[in-house]
């Protein structure tokens, strides 16, 4: 037995992002002794790594943010209404500084591996060094977008210049100034870079595969009257944000669908949209991510805006994304249509013809070779699975949890939150919850919550181990194929599906009924005492 004392816990947390910083505040609240393990050097989860130029949120700065402590809402002011990387971790520095969180915090530290030790009824973690820990309860904080995708392109090795992933960004300043760029990849990440590079570099090739669907952004400073108002109002807010969908401020805008109206009356609506900003294009009719027809006026609408904006049409054509509008995760821009009529910016459509690999000079596709001075991939992540699959995390009989989803094949999952099989571990923002379609912090918050309720509830109990049940794992996961197959989100290859990794089973793991259906189902499962789920008790406790 490894186990010393120092190297025991109640709680072992990985990752000291928004769920980890919470979850340590939320556990200590309730007593439990928990550390919390993060690789990086610093808190901030994917907000201290994505450094790239651009990097903002698409989310209104004043629902991007915990609530569950009013005195954090009232000192914190966000200054703009699309919060950008820097600000955003400032404020989860402000919040660790706040909540004296780091003394419980190791930095520069990976767990490998958690592996769940029958006999003592404990989880035992292993860091890359070698040390070995214990604890009763696993939480996984890691995220699903936080493992950058490389794409395995022959001779990356060789190119004389430097290359950077936007979600592994360096600390230091990278200049452009005076380099041949090209950038791969036209996701949120090399939408939101693109713009500000071409001003920076001699010249930009951009690599894509397939176009995004854009809307403006329209980000602008918020004035002090809007804060106070803001301020005053954050209970509304919550309570809003809770009980919505998407965790969004947004709110359906016509309960019909898009198809009722005439031509001229659906231009209308999502001119409307289109000068407001933000997402609210998805929210113009009821019926956008369920019936083609209606999802095809908004795909269209978007690229007559593609049309109007780029000059070049055969540019512009090569922009117009043919699959349904949400089929991948839309994105916000700021100047992204108008960068391409810049005269130092390149568009290479990679889909017909491919990269073939790297070369020393630059990136040569089927049919030439651009030279470059620096390459950025802007190329994504292993999403939902790709996280938990680099821990080596086993549960009893020494199931390994990629063997039991069959490499990602086969997920399931009791509430994106438990698994069968590995007692006491929980995921917050876990593969079939609705995290990955909502306003994150709000579904954080809620599995935060959540979890803490549970394990204070079994310590109360006298509960030893909590396990979700088999048939509730696959009632859960029958539900949510069952509502994402009613959909259009399955439909497009993207990190939704998992067709944007090389030899991925493709499998949508997004509870799509929104984050207040969800909420009410997991407090009713709560409220009676845990149902899908085994509790065990105590040797010694009669429960
Ligand atoms: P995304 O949205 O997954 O975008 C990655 C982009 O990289 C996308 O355009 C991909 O094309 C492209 N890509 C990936 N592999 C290749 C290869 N091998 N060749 C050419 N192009 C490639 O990641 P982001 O970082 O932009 O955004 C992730 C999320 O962060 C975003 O959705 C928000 O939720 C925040 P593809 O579309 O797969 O054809």
């Amino acid at each position: 037995n490894q186990t010393n004392q120092n190297n025991d816990f109640d709680a072992i947390v990985i990752g000291a992002g928004f769920s980890g910083l919470y979850m340590l505040h939320r556990l200590r609240e309730a007593g439990l002794s928990t550390r919390v393990f993060e690789s990086n050097s610093d808190v901030g989860g994917v907000w201290y790594v994505n450094r790239y130029p651009g990097a903002r949120c698409d989310s209104d700065s004043i629902i991007y943010n915990y609530t569950f402590s009013e005195e954090i809402l009232q000192e914190w002011t966000w200054t703009s209404r699309f919060p950008e990387q820097e600000e955003i971790l400032s404020y989860l520095n402000f919040v660790a500084n706040k909540l004296d969180l780091r003394r419980d915090i190791q930095f520069n530290t990976r767990i490998i591996a958690a592996h769940y030790d029958e006999i003592n009824k404990r989880w035992r973690f292993q860091t890359e060094e070698g040390t070995s820990l214990t604890a009763k309860y696993f939480i996984s904080g890691i995220g699903f977008l936080s493992t950058a995708n490389i794409p395995k392109f022959k001779g990356l090795d060789s190119f004389k210049g430097d290359w950077y992933h936007t979600g592994n960004w360096p600390h230091e300043k990278v200049d452009f100034k005076g380099k041949r760029v090209g950038v791969i990849g036209t996701g949120s990440s090399g939408i939101q870079s693109i713009p500000i590079i071409a001003q920076e570099a001699d010249h930009l090739t951009v690599f894509q595969r397939t176009p995004g669907y854009c809307t403006p952004a329209r980000n602008h400073p918020y004035d002090p009257e809007f804060i106070s108002k803001t301020k005053a109002n954050y209970s509304k807010i919550r309570n809003h944000t809770r009980n919505s969908k998407g965790g969004y401020l947004d709110t359906l805008i016509n309960n019909r669908s898009a198809l009722d109206d005439t031509l001229e009356e659906r231009q209308r609506e999502y001119e409307k949209v289109w000068e407001k900003g933000g997402f609210s294009m998805q929210v113009t009719y009821n019926d956008l991510m369920v019936n083609p027809e209606a999802n095809d006026t908004a795909a269209e609408f978007i690229r007559s805006k593609i049309s109007e904006i780029v000059n070049d049409q055969e540019v512009a054509e090569k922009l117009k994304p043919k699959y349904y509008y949400g089929g991948k995760r839309p994105v916000l821009d700021t100047n992204y249509y108008e960068t391409y009529n810049r005269e130092n910016v390149a568009l290479v459509d990679v889909k017909s013809a491919p990269i073939a690999e790297i070369t020393p000079n630059g990136i040569r596709t089927t049919e030439h070779e651009y030279e470059l001075d620096m390459i950025v991939f802007a190329t994504g992540f292993d999403g939902m699975t790709g996280p938990l699959f680099k821990i080596d995390i086993r549960g009893k009989d020494g199931l390994s949890l990629k063997e039991k989803w069959v490499n990602g094949a086969k997920v399931k999952t009791y509430l994106g939150i438990a698994n069968a099989g590995f007692p006491n571990m929980f995921m917050i923002t876990g593969p079939q919850s609705p995290s990955a379609l909502s306003n994150l912090p709000v579904s954080i918050e809620q599995h935060v919550e959540w979890i803490g309720d549970c394990i204070e509830y079994l310590r109360k109990k006298g509960v030893e181990t909590i396990e979700a049940n088999i048939d509730a794992e696959e009632a859960w996961s029958k539900h949510c194929k069952e509502l994402a197959d009613q959909s259009l989100y399955t439909k497009a290859d993207s990190w939704y599906t998992g067709a944007n990794i090389e030899g991925k089973p493709r499998s949508f793991l997004i509870y799509i009924g929104g984050v207040q259906a969800y909420r009410q189902k997991c407090d009713e499962i709560a409220v009676r005492g845990y149902d899908g789920f085994s509790l065990t008790p105590a040797r010694d406790t009669v429960l």
